[in-house]
């Protein structure tokens, strides 16, 4: 019988679910799912796990060679996992099916500035609704570190698992002492959901990301899961080897939900067992109308009181209002434009870095920030 952890009321619900994700692969977005799997969390809110710990992100401008600076963008990443992908089984009791924002969605956040690591800046917009894609700019201007990215998904169905194949990259600049710039190429791994049976679904990481820095040095992350050999959950190693060269430099191998050693010293390498720090937001009131927690209220309200009567009828008037909206600029002749990023067709820094380990595909196009967040600075006109 399906769903241990499915609502009686909603079997039935939950198993043609499961049917319709099988047959339509693709994007899942658009799937009507049963309320019990529904999270008032839309995907434009989840960039922010990138920098939930900021004091991580901006060690990465105090590390003084180019291989030390590998390494921390590296404990860095591994340490955002556990955050991108098991936290709405922590908060939420399983994973959830995200809202799906509409195109021109918008989330801004901040971390403060605390014990001198100076402040990180969020900015996210949804650049497309069909297919779904968010772009997102993060940076510390402090530190000289600016991230850019951008991601969509394509999912298929095999084994009982939704396989998701994560498109777009994140490509991190760095502002070196020396007045010049480092950059890396960040790819993401392949998602496999588990536990769809039951009704809990949950994230297990699976194949290969890479880490390119524009000085050659290279961390191949690899992915394994709960497998026949003994293997545990969430495990991962990381290699990373040094310009032109495949040999592993150093390698790191651990849970990256729990803890993991840099096999050389026999160190820690990363371990967030501690708390982490979530993104900080102006309140509803205050915010732009086109901002997340301020669009989705209404429905974000009826998911979490249980009345999904009102969280249908206020998703359905959002849904309305855009494809009039669409309707509109059809019959004008216009087109929607982003507000914050500029989509181009394809991203140097991909090209060039991701020659170096053979990046597939070969090209991939970027959305590239404006640096006009409600957070960037004015910039101070010299008095004459
Ligand atoms: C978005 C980009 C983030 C990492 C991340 C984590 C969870 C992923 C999400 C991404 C994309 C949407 C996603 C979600 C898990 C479940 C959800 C794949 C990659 C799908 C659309 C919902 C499936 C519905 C079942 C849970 C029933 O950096």
């Amino acid at each position: 019988e399906v769903g241990e952890a499915v609502p009686a009321a909603q079997k039935s619900s939950w198993a043609s679910f499961l049917k319709s994700i099988a047959s339509v692969s693709g994007d899942l977005s658009s799937l009507t799912a049963p309320p019990f799997i529904l999270s008032p969390i839309s995907l434009t809110e989840f960039p922010a796990y990138w920098c939930e710990r900021p004091e991580l992100f901006a060690a990465i401008a105090d590390a003084t060679t180019d291989e030390d600076r590998s390494v921390a963008v590296l404990k860095w990443f591994i340490s955002t996992l556990k955050g991108q992908y098991t936290s709405r089984n922590e908060k939420l009791g399983s994973e959830k099916k995200p809202l799906n924002p509409v195109l021109g969605e918008l989330f801004y956040g901040y971390w403060p500035d605390l014990n001198g690591r100076g402040r990180t800046n969020l900015v996210v917009e949804q650049v497309s609704h069909h297919p779904p894609i968010t772009a997102y700019y993060i940076s510390n201007a402090s530190k000289g570190l600016y991230l850019q990215g951008h991601n969509a998904q394509k999912t298929s169905f095999s084994g009982g698992s939704i396989i998701v194949k994560q498109l777009g990259h994140a490509t991190l600049t760095v502002d070196l002492p020396n007045g010049g710039k480092e950059e890396f190429l960040i790819t993401l791994p392949r998602l496999r959901i588990d536990g769809l049976w039951y009704g809990s679904p949950y994230i297990e990481l699976t194949e290969n990301s890479f880490i390119q820095s524009s000085t050659g040095w290279l961390s191949t992350i690899e992915y394994k899961g709960k497998g026949y050999f003994s293997g545990k959950s969430h495990t991962f190693k990381a290699v990373l080897s040094p310009p032109g060269s495949n040999n592993a430099k150093r390698t790191f191998e651990g849970l990256w939900h729990l803890t993991s050693k840099d096999l050389k010293s026999g160190h820690t390498f990363t371990d967030v067992q501690g708390p982490k720090e979530e993104v900080n937001v102006a309140v509803v009131e205050e915010m732009d109308d086109w901002e997340s927690r301020k669009l989705w209220q209404h429905v974000a309200k009826g998911i979490r009181d249980g009345d999904f009567e009102t969280a249908s009828r206020e998703k359905s008037k959002i849904e309305n209002e855009q494809r009039q909206r669409r309707k509109d600029e059809l019959a004008a002749g216009t087109k929607w434009e982003l507000k914050h990023f500029e989509h181009i067709e394809s991203d140097p820094t991909y090209e060039r870095l991701g020659r170096f380990f053979k990046a597939n595909p070969p090209t991939e196009d970027t959305y590239i920030y404006r640096h006009n967040g409600p957070y960037d600075e004015v910039p101070v006109v010299a008095a004459a």
